[in-house]
């Protein structure tokens, strides 16, 4: 049995999407960060958590791969070019545009107070909008890698939703993906859960 614990508005979205999309059985725990209940999980306390019948996945990217690789669904397969091609665009996604949104995050709340710099704040807002085209430049056909979604997508479209509720104009190829990524009843299942 697969139980999955973190929120909706968290990276756990990505997770908790895939598992739409691949209509496999999992329970849904709703817990918080730093939270004591993920802290008996995970020693950084951060979320999202699998818990899988043989033992927990920390990151979301890691158990989207973990899914997918075992349903043989939503990612291209391993060993393969475009698979090269699909973690390429994923890591990519979490450099350009993770990193920069978390780097927000944290001088915005998640450091102690003496320790935020506003100003990182505000460069890495510039830097998410300038990253979302070279990340646009690098999709090739209507999703992320080619003609069929994948993992790739749905931390994409994850990205740019969280630029977008922070109100950073992002390139409009991402706002379009993010759009057909979003309609789809698989997203909306998973966004009802919050
Ligand atoms: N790379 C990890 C990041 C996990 C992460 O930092 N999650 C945030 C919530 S979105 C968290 O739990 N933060 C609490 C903390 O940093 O202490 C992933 O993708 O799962």
């Amino acid at each position: 049995m697969l139980r999955l614990h973190g929120m909706v508005r968290s990276r756990a979205m990505r997770t908790l999407w895939l598992l739409e999309e691949l209509e496999v059985e999992f329970e849904w725990r709703e817990v918080g960060p730093r939270s004591p209940e993920a802290y008996a999980l995970n020693p950084k306390g951060t979320i999202p958590i699998l818990e899988t019948d043989e033992g927990v996945i920390l990151d979301s990217l890691a158990q989207m791969h973990f899914l997918a690789d075992r349903e043989g669904r939503f990612t291209h397969p391993a060993g393969s070019l475009a698979r090269g091609t699909q973690d390429a665009m994923s890591f990519t996604v979490l450099e350009m545009l993770d990193a920069p949104l978390w780097a927000m995050a944290l001088h915005g709340f998640g450091l102690p107070e003496d320790k935020r710099v506003p100003e990182v704040k505000d460069a890495s807002r510039w830097l998410v909008g300038h990253n979302s085209t070279r990340v646009a430049d690098l999709m090739d056909g209507p999703y992320a890698v080619g003609e069929v979604p994948t993992v790739a997508d749905i931390v994409l479209a994850h990205c740019t939703g969280w630029a977008r509720g922070l109100k950073i104009e992002v390139d409009e190829r991402l706002r379009d993906h993010a759009r057909m990524m979003r309609d789809r009843p698989a997203f909306q299942r998973a966004a009802a859960r919050g």
